[in-house]
């Protein structure tokens, strides 16, 4: 059996219990050697408590909880700093809300051999979305596209949250001096992987729309986006 007891799963929420419940004992059922740590900005459906009641069920299971809701990208950032306070060598980065398949994390993880980054892709071969409304799936390629133009970078999908990184790669980053959040931060994380050399393969996967809660997704991470690329540019 492969041994993903130096690899941990990061999970950034904001009420998500529901999908939390089933997704927490799926990922220690299928991968019982794996960590896993949920980033939560204080949810208010009992997200804490739920996690502290399985917490002696499941003993890498960790919770770093933030008093005030910082956003997603934040909420990376605080999770890869306490990853690398501790002594794991990969971390995966996932939603919570089954739009990324927790099946595929075996094969992230197998891909950094080959590199030092693996970004779980919907815009490479084999690569799918199932389910998601036509608007955000416009959006995702005119983002993707748009990044992509701006930033001539080969990476063919710069907003998935579901990637795979090598600790050094991580570490050679300045994490505190990335500010934007949502997808401005997974472009911007990305970017700044890539220019700090890390090998970045891609990774066919299939997003699936959200199975319970809302999505947080905002006007003002979109308006994000669209100046985050002129930024890193000049
Ligand atoms: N800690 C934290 N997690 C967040 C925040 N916003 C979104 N998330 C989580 O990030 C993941 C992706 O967010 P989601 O709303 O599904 O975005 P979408 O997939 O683009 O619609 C989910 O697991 C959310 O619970 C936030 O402000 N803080
Ligand atoms: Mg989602």
């Amino acid at each position: 059996m492969t041994d993903y007891s130096q690899s941990i799963v990061l999970i950034p929420t904001l009420n998500e219990v529901g999908n939390l419940q089933n997704l927490i004992p799926a990922i220690f059922k299928s991968m019982p050697d794996i960590s896993v740590l949920v980033v939560d900005d204080n949810s208010n459906d009992g997200t804490e408590g739920y996690l502290n009641s399985i917490k002696t069920q499941y003993p890498n299971l960790f919770l770093l909880t933030r008093q005030k809701n910082l956003g997603y990208g934040n909420a990376c950032i605080d999770g890869f700093k306490w990853v690398l306070g501790h002594d794991f060598k990969c971390v995966v980065t996932m939603d919570a809300d089954f739009s990324h398949d927790y099946k595929a994390i075996p094969s992230l993880l197998d891909n950094l051999v080959d590199g030092d980054v693996v970004i779980g892709s919907r815009y490479v071969s084999g690569g799918k979305i199932e389910n998601w409304k036509l608007h955000r799936r416009i959006l995702s390629k005119v983002a993707n596209f748009y990044v992509r133009l701006i930033l001539q970078t080969n990476i063919s999908d710069f907003t998935t949250g579901f990637n795979a990184y090598r600790k050094e790669a991580i570490q050679k980053i300045n994490l505190n001096g990335i500010k934007s959040d949502g997808y401005a931060f997974l472009v911007e994380f990305k970017y700044k992987l890539s220019k700090s050399g890390a090998k970045i393969v891609e990774f066919p996967i299939t997003f699936s729309e959200r199975r319970e809660g809302q999505s947080k997704m905002s006007g003002k991470i979109i308006w994000e986006s669209i100046k985050l690329p002129w930024r890193l540019r000049f």
